[in-house]
């Protein structure tokens, strides 16, 4: 098992950026990063998970892992493709899971492309954290699939897979948001939804993706940031968040 809690130190050369769930959209994420003006020798881009199934380019968006500038989380999705390969025991998977939600692609590359995945990518896959967190106190933010709701420390080991499943599927905070009680706010990403309970106490700044939605939402110190990419095909819909800006829009 990898370490499950990675963590790095703040970027005092460039701009930290969080991307929401890629399933494939390399293209799209190419042509962000050319607007942002992304410096891959000063930037870093962390990814919340799921690269691979549903989009158009799988074996990219996972080639992305060879990157120096680009870190991961691992999402249910990549649980999905070790499951698939025999390489991790899941509590929410089988081994056919993943057929049943957009690994098609796995039946349609060629044997080069089915080595390159099983000697080279793989094992980066496997070697993912489920959670990232970036510099320290104050400043720290963390990085998570699904929800940050588990103690830091209950990460370290995970006997049962109950922390994995938590992290990488649990829908119960979005589920709390409701729109009697929200409040909107203008980003350059479209609207922000501001939930009743915007920050969790001693919680830091948290980069979720995993439920597609509309709007960027703020709830319990979590920032959803998954546009829904893969089925809009359209820039506007993969969010590239510059972390010190949201930190601007959520406070
Ligand atoms: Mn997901």
């Amino acid at each position: 098992m990898s370490d499950m809690h990675q963590r790095l130190p703040a970027n005092t050369l460039g701009r930290d950026f969080v991307v929401g769930d890629l399933h494939g959209c390399l293209q799209l994420l190419r042509s962000k990063l050319v607007g942002i003006g992304f410096n891959p020798d000063q930037d870093r881009l962390f990814s919340v998970g799921d690269l691979a199934d549903r989009g158009p380019d799988s074996l990219g968006c996972l080639r992305l892992l060879r990157e120096p500038w680009f870190y991961a989380v691992a999402g249910n999705h990549e649980d999905m493709l070790l499951s698939y390969f025999y390489l991790r025991d899941t509590v929410c998977h089988r081994p056919d899971s993943i057929f049943h939600n957009g690994g098609d692609w796995l039946t349609t590359i060629t044997p080069e492309e089915r080595d390159e995945l099983e000697n080279d990518l793989l094992p980066r896959v496997l070697a993912l954290p489920y959670v990232i967190t970036v510099g320290q106190e104050q400043a720290s933010f963390h990085v998570a699939h699904a929800e940050l709701m588990v103690s830091l420390d209950a990460i370290s080991s995970d006997p049962t897979g109950q922390v994995a499943a938590e992290l990488t599927w649990s829908r119960r905070l979005i589920r709390q948001v409701t729109s009697e009680t929200w409040a909107e706010r203008r980003t350059p990403h479209g609207t922000l939804i501001m939930s009743h309970q915007p920050w969790e106490p001693n919680h830091a700044l948290t980069f979720v993706g995993h439920t597609p939605l509309k709007m960027l939402v703020m709830h319990r110190s979590h920032l959803f940031i998954d546009g829904g990419a893969y089925a809009h095909q359209d820039e506007k819909h993969l969010h590239v968040v510059d972390v010190e800006d949201a930190r601007t829009w959520v406070s």
